[in-house]
């Protein structure tokens, strides 16, 4: 009997891991905590709620949130979005958006002889109420944020002579301050954390004796949706974010994505908005929205997504969210009779 030949070893079978992009099932890694963050949600249901009690119209001055889909919605019911204060005719009631006001802009409206219904998040005010304590205590304030967002334009307005403007790293030259031993920044609350991480530690290397604020003013909702954001990059070869053009913590989430190394990051307000060609070769879509967006615009983007094969939904969860905000004290008022009063005195 000749000798048996040694039978190679059969060839395994790939692995799961090792299959080829094109075979692995298409999917969607949806990121959680998105969307609604708890001062969009509060200022949307106080313009629904204002609505209902004092029936339209109500005037808001600047878009509650920065989401078309939002305020076309509340369009419909009755809302009228104003520029200004001083376009609202006098008597009525005119609710300031979640981004916060100036003190004048308070102003224009008593002299406008309007009731006010102040939709501020509350995350915002801590920021303003920080401005005013260290005006008060003549700091120079050095305001991380973006030039011209309404925002800034409102925490910068508490104290216009004590504050300036550090839009990104490359603005840390041209800061001057009074007194290098008095100084503070503060910031605007939906900025990428990394960068202002790093315009703080330019701000620190020429200022040693900067102080920092006593607590986060980038806030929870920013900090938790990048965070996020970056946990779906590792994992997608494509990242949709949900959110309107004008809104800055969502392009922040897609500078963010890009920044931790996915291929490609779009922004769309709508599910219409995604073009067929970001799809090739993709086997991962990372999908996520902004703190003003509703869940609603989400599930639109999953519907399409399911049309054209990325069945699998994973949820990648970071966190929790929980807090909630009370709606603002001045819907518990009679404001159709005081804005009536008003144009009386
Ligand atoms: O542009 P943005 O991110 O500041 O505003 P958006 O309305 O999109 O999201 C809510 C954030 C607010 C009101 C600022 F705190
Ligand atoms: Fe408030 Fe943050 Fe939401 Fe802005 S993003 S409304 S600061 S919770």
């Amino acid at each position: 009997m000749g000798r048996m030949t040694a039978t190679p070893a059969p060839t395994p079978e790939p692995a799961p891991a090792d299959r080829s992009a094109t075979d692995r099932p298409k999917r969607v890694l949806l990121a959680a905590p998105r969307g609604y963050c708890a001062g969009v949600d509060r200022a949307v249901i106080a313009v629904e709620k204002a609505l209902e009690q004092y029936g339209a119209p109500v005037y808001v001055r600047h878009e509650i949130v920065h989401n078309k889909y939002v305020v076309q919605t509340l369009e419909r019911k009755g809302a009228i979005f104003v520029d200004q204060a001083t376009e609202v005719p006098p008597g009525n009631i005119v609710m300031f958006s979640a981004h916060g006001v100036a003190p004048t802009v308070h102003e224009e409206a008593r002299q406008g002889r309007l009731a006010t219904i102040d939709a501020t998040c509350p995350l915002v005010t801590k920021v303003h109420k920080e401005a005013v304590r260290y005006a008060k205590e003549d700091f120079d304030i050095l305001l991380i944020g973006h030039e011209g967002h309404e925002e800034v334009i409102g925490t910068s307005g508490e104290a216009p002579d004590h504050i300036q403007l550090v839009d990104g790293p490359e603005d840390v030259a041209k800061v001057e301050v009074r007194d290098p031993s008095r100084v503070v920044w503060l910031s605007q609350t939906t900025l990428s954390v990394d960068e202002t991480m790093e315009t703080v530690d330019a701000l620190k290397t020429k200022f040693p004796q900067l102080i920092s604020p006593p607590s986060d003013d980038i806030c929870y909702a920013t900090q938790n949706r990048q965070i996020a954001i970056k946990e779906l990059a590792g994992q997608a070869e494509l990242v949709i974010v949900v959110g309107s053009k004008n809104s800055s913590n969502s392009i922040r989430m897609v500078e963010v994505a890009k920044q931790a190394g996915v291929p490609a990051a779009y922004l769309v307000d709508f599910a219409s908005e995604i073009d067929e060609s970001w799809l090739e070769g993709v086997t991962s879509v990372g999908l996520s929205s902004g703190a003003s967006v509703p869940d609603v615009l989400v599930q639109e983007v999953l519907e399409w997504l399911a049309q054209r094969g990325y069945l699998d939904v994973e949820l990648v969860k970071t966190a929790d969210e929980t807090l909630t905000f009370s709606l603002p004290k001045e819907l518990r008022r009679d404001l159709r009779a005081e804005a009536a009063e008003l144009v009386k005195e």
